[in-house]
Parts: structure tokens; sequence; C-alpha cells
């Protein structure tokens, strides 16, 4: 299932005017205060957010899960969805696959389905938060931080198997989530579970190709309720120092405590050259991984501030990879990630406006009034029609839920795959 991209012109060409109207309007206000205004609908173009597999399919909670039909239900019709984001939006160019539930069958014919798609594969993702089936040992205790050296080298293995399976599809980058840590108190020593977990991740990086780098999230409890073995960015970027240069830490929005200030996180691992990847979506009380903006767009828009800053200013930071990590358990999951591309290029967009040399003089002259100004006036304009220029000029649609609706692509996608087709994941 592939989207028409003249039938996307088509629908543009009926909302072009008032689009140029709205766009003609902006830009005379955005230049008179002296923005570029190409400059910005430039980098929005240029601002590609991998869609992970497993986010493709209706997401499920410990209470249960309610499909949502024509779901994609192997990888080649994963690639098709996010294939359908891309020509929609011209911002989901890339893929992160989730090892073991995406193993190609045949590389080449995958490769070649996600580059006709303009796609590519981004981090890849492994998986020691669950037993495979014929697995010798168990994880019921933790992977990497486990107490028994061999299942300790089981999860090393499946980690040096996915870099591997990365490495094959162009992927250049591990992303290593744990599930591990401890339930209760006293279940676990908290220093010989960090200790093996420094050592098994050293294993890891030891076998990193050398184009690649090697991305630890952390998050601060669930599964585990009593303690999570990396907890925090703090100890991410300390075991990101162990492991050597081209391991770095990633920050998922939804794996912090409520009010952590992570804009102020974000500044910090930049400044020491160590942010490597990024996880979006929203959350109220914890890992909610709900549709990106929806609930705290302003704190979006404020990460994004230091994000931009970092781009600009930390050359020994890496280019981060981006990546929309959210389940979708009530909307169209297509739906779902249109809107969270939508948040985050708005996000962006608006963090382009700040003038950060006014910001600095006002900062300096302790001008705390002004400071606040000129965050809330970039934030209080509204860029969409900036958002819609970068994307008509891509040849994607000026309005993609509407379009995605006008095309019936759900329609199409069950028509295709039937209404019982379940994707794999959670
Ligand atoms: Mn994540």
């Amino acid at each position: 299932m592939r989207i028409d991209k003249e039938r996307i012109q088509e629908k543009n060409q009926k909302e072009l005017r008032s689009h140029r109207e709205k766009f003609d309007f902006l830009s005379n206000v955005l230049v008179k205060d002296g923005c570029n205004v190409h400059d910005i609908i430039d980098k929005l173009a240029e601002f590609q957010v991998a869609i992970p597999s497993w986010a493709l399919g209706a997401g499920g909670t410990r209470f249960g899960r309610f499909s949502f039909q024509g779901e994609p239900s192997t990888l080649e019709q994963k690639i098709d969805d996010v294939g359908i984001l891309h020509a929609l939006t011209q911002t989901a160019g890339a893929i992160s696959l989730h090892i073991p539930w995406d193993v190609p069958q045949d590389y080449e014919a995958i490769k070649q389905l996600a580059a006709s798609h303009g796609i590519v594969f981004d981090a890849v993702n492994s998986n020691t938060f669950q037993d495979q089936k014929d697995a010798r040992e168990s994880y019921r205790f933790g992977s990497l931080s486990n107490r028994e050296k061999a299942v300790r080298e089981q999860a090393v293995r499946h980690n040096l198997e996915v870099i591997d399976i990365g490495n094959r599809l162009g992927s250049k980058s591990l992303t290593v989530w744990l599930a591990d840590g401890s339930n209760f108190p006293g279940q676990n020593n908290f220093q010989n579970a960090l200790q093996n977990t420094q050592d098994s991740l050293k294993d890891i990086y030891r076998a990193l190709p050398e184009d690649w780098k090697l991305f630890i999230e952390y998050k601060p409890y669930e599964p585990n309720f009593y303690s999570t073995v990396i907890q925090d960015w703090g100890t991410s970027f300390m075991l990101a120092n162990e492991c050597g240069d081209r391991a770095y830490t990633l920050v998922d929005l939804g794996h912090h405590l409520p009010n952590t200030n992570i804009e102020q996180i974000v500044a910090t691992l930049m400044m020491k050259g160590k942010l490597g990847g990024f996880h979006f979506n929203d959350s109220k009380y914890g890992d909610d991984d709900i549709t990106v903006g929806s609930i705290k767009p302003y704190a979006l828009f404020l990460i994004f501030n230091e994000l931009v800053y970092g781009m600009n200013n930390n050359p020994q930071n890496p280019y981060p990879a981006w990546m929309i990590d959210a389940s979708h358990n009530i909307k169209d999951p297509l739906e779902d990630l249109i809107q969270s591309l939508e948040a985050i290029q708005e996000a962006y967009a608006k963090a382009l406006l700040i003038d950060q040399g006014q910001l600095r003089t006002a900062q300096m002259e302790n001008d705390v009034v002004r400071c606040q100004e000129i965050l809330q006036n970039a934030y209080r304009t509204d860029v969409r029609p900036l958002l819609q220029e970068a994307r008509r000029k891509g040849g994607g649609a000026l309005s993609p839920i509407d379009a995605y609706r006008t095309l019936k692509v759900r329609e199409n996608l069950i028509n295709v795959r039937g209404r019982n087709s379940v994707a794999s994941g959670l």
C-alpha cells in the first residue's frame, strides 16, 4: 500500500491559495523581526524523525490491548506504513527496528523497499526485557545486570546479534534500554547490579563497528517498581563515559519523574558532548507514552530551545538521533504519529524563532522580564504555515491528517490486510 503522490498534489491544489495568504502574512511579520524564513524552512525540511516499528500498531497496557484494524503484521508492512507517514509529512524518513520483532528474511529486498519510500534505518533496539522462545536463560531477575554470568552473556550475545542485523541494513547505532532492577528492598545488591551492567555494556561496546554509536537509555521505574539499575541521566552518563567516546546517553521524555527539568538535562548532556539519542512522547504521570505535545507543548518548546542552542554551540555533541517512542492505545496509530510529527516540528520551528542574541543580552542585563518575553513571543507565534511550506516543497501534504482521511488510507489498509491483522510488539 502506497500513497499516490498525485493525489496529495491534487488535494494541496485546493488549499494552496489559503496557504499562500497565511504563509505570506507570517513571512512578512518574521522578516520584519529579522528572521531568515528560508533558513527555517530548510531546517524543518531537513529534520527527520525515526518511527519505531512497534508504534505502528495499537499499544496495550498491562490490563489489556485493543487492537486497531489493518495493523501491519510483517516488517514489509511496517515499512510501508512509515512510507505513508513520510509521503504525507516529509518528516518520517527513518525507521527504528526492534529485534527480535523485526528480523528481516531477505535483507536486500527490505533495503530496497525502504529506499523506495525514501526511508533509512536508524538505531536498532535490543530486547532483554522479555524471555525469547527457546532461550536457555531467563531475564526474570535481570539481563545485563543479572547475578548469573550465563544470563549476562546471553544478553550480551543478543545485543551483538542486533548490531549484526542493523549493520546489514545500514544502521549506525544501537539503543539499549534495560528493564533491569528490583521490586523489593533488599532484593538486589545495588553495587553488584551496577557493576555487572557496566561490565556487560563494555562487552557490547567493544563489539561495536568503528562508525557505530551506543545509546544508553534510562528510566526511573517500571517494570520494576523499587529500583531501576539505570535510573537516571547521571547513571547513563557515567556508564557512557566508562564505555568510551562512542557511547552516549539517550533521553526519553517519558522516562522522568513528574516535573523533572528535562531541558536542563539536555543542556548539561550537550555541553558534555554526550546526548546521543532522543525519544519523543508526552506524559501526565509517568511513562504514559502519549502523543507528543498533547499535554505539555510549552515544556517541549523549552526542551527544543536547549536542543537548538546545543546544535548551534556544541560541536562536541553529535547530531542526535531523533525517534518517536509512543504507544497508541486509543487513536489510529498513523494519525497519532502524524500529530506527534507535527508537534515536534512546531516546537522546533518556534525554538528557531528565538533571537539568541537578544536573549543573551537580556540574560547579561539580568532583565528577567525581557527573557520571558523573548521566549514567549516565539512560543505564541503560530508557525504552522512554515511547517506547511516545508512539507509542500518536499511533495508532502499541506494538511496531513486531512489528506490521510480524504485518501481513506486506513480503509485501504483494512481492505488489504484485513480487520484482524495484529502488529508485533507489546
Ligand atoms: Mn524510549
